[in-house]
């Protein structure tokens, strides 16, 4: 009863604040904008900094509860995600509309003569194979990677440079979301595995629904694909990375956060949210992690693993085919 009543204010806390409202620091993050680059979109909680920056969802504060409660037993509740933490998000944020795109790392690779050193771990044959002449420009999809796609194979450095570069570059704090962030605007205000709700409790056969809202490994990748583990029932039309909104957003007007690229967030990666902190910062220590959290679920990605909660970890040096990442910016 108790978490019932827990869930119920938040759901309550939540219907105040699902109409993403017009960024009060908006106006002033505009005018701080070197002179030649344009002014802020002009659609209400729109953000671009630049014609080559990631467009940005201004997402309101709010309450909401990180992570899956024991009692929801229609979920395959994974490691690390239960028992779960309420969390704070005391101030606004932006965050990416979009999964960063190929072009938008292009202009950030040509301006700092940056290119992701090695290889990259692609599917293939079921397996994922680490192969030299793969990278984010031929990430080993049937066609070498489009502008309009979610850049994959790069690290979380390579993420973090991304970043740093827009902030440089923009005078704004862009940084990778905390993985408080991430969740609370995957939800979207829902307090369901998936922002497009589950209808059932069969975790293989619910996803009807999710190839109007994800690009998953869904029916029509199996052949290809061939990694032994459930998919969608249904077909979504991508068997790797699809161009970024695709598919329908979620109530924040946010594409592919379930689905597409799996995406690095700041935090490093922990067993447990106990003890992490409540206000939606990341968490960190000194000396740096090796393994970093991954949210989202992505083309190659079972439906369990594809939900607002569900917590991948990944070494920060790795480079593979369905991972990329989607910016944050402080207002
Ligand atoms: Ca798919």
């Amino acid at each position: 009863m108790k978490i019932l009543c827990t869930l119920l204010a938040l759901s309550f806390s939540f219907a105040a604040v699902a109409q993403p409202p017009v960024s009060s620091a908006k106006a002033a993050s505009a005018a701080a904008l070197p002179a030649a680059l344009p002014a802020a979109s002009a659609t209400p909680g729109v953000l671009r900094d630049c014609p080559s920056c990631p467009e940005m969802i201004v997402v309101p504060a709010g309450n909401f509860l990180l992570g899956t409660s024991a009692s929801a037993l229609e979920v395959e509740v994974e490691r690390g995600e239960a028992p779960p933490l309420p969390m704070t998000i005391a101030r606004a944020f932006a965050i990416g509309r979009y999964e960063v795109t190929v072009a938008e790392f292009r202009a950030f690779s040509e301006a700092m003569q940056y290119s992701p050193a090695g290889d990259c771990r692609v599917a293939s044959g079921g397996a994922w194979l680490r192969l030299p002449d793969r990278g984010w420009q031929d990430p080993g999809f049937a066609a070498p990677a489009a502008d309009s796609e979610p850049v994959v194979c790069v690290s979380w450095d390579d993420a973090k440079a991304y970043t740093d570069w827009l902030a440089k570059t923009t005078g704004n704090a862009y940084r990778l979301p905390s993985e408080a962030e991430w969740e609370y605007a995957a939800r979207g205000g829902t307090t369901t595995p998936r922002y497009f709700g589950d209808r059932d409790s069969d975790e293989a056969s619910l996803l009807t629904v999710a190839c109007e809202y994800a690009n998953l490994y869904d029916a029509s990748a199996v052949t290809e694909l061939a990694f032994l583990q459930p998919n969608a029932r249904c077909s979504d039309a991508h068997t790797y990375a699809a161009p970024v909104g695709s598919f329908k957003p979620n109530a924040f007007d946010l594409y592919d956060m379930i689905g597409n690229a799996r995406e690095w967030v700041q935090d490093c990666y922990t067993t447990s949210y106990v003890g992490r902190p409540m206000d939606g910062r990341a968490w960190e220590w000194a000396g740096g992690c090796e393994l970093r959290a991954v949210r989202g679920g992505g083309w190659a990605s079972r439906p369990a693993a594809s939900r607002a909660a569900a917590r991948g970890a990944e070494l920060q040096g790795l480079r593979q085919s369905d991972l990329g990442f989607r910016v944050a910016r402080e207002l």
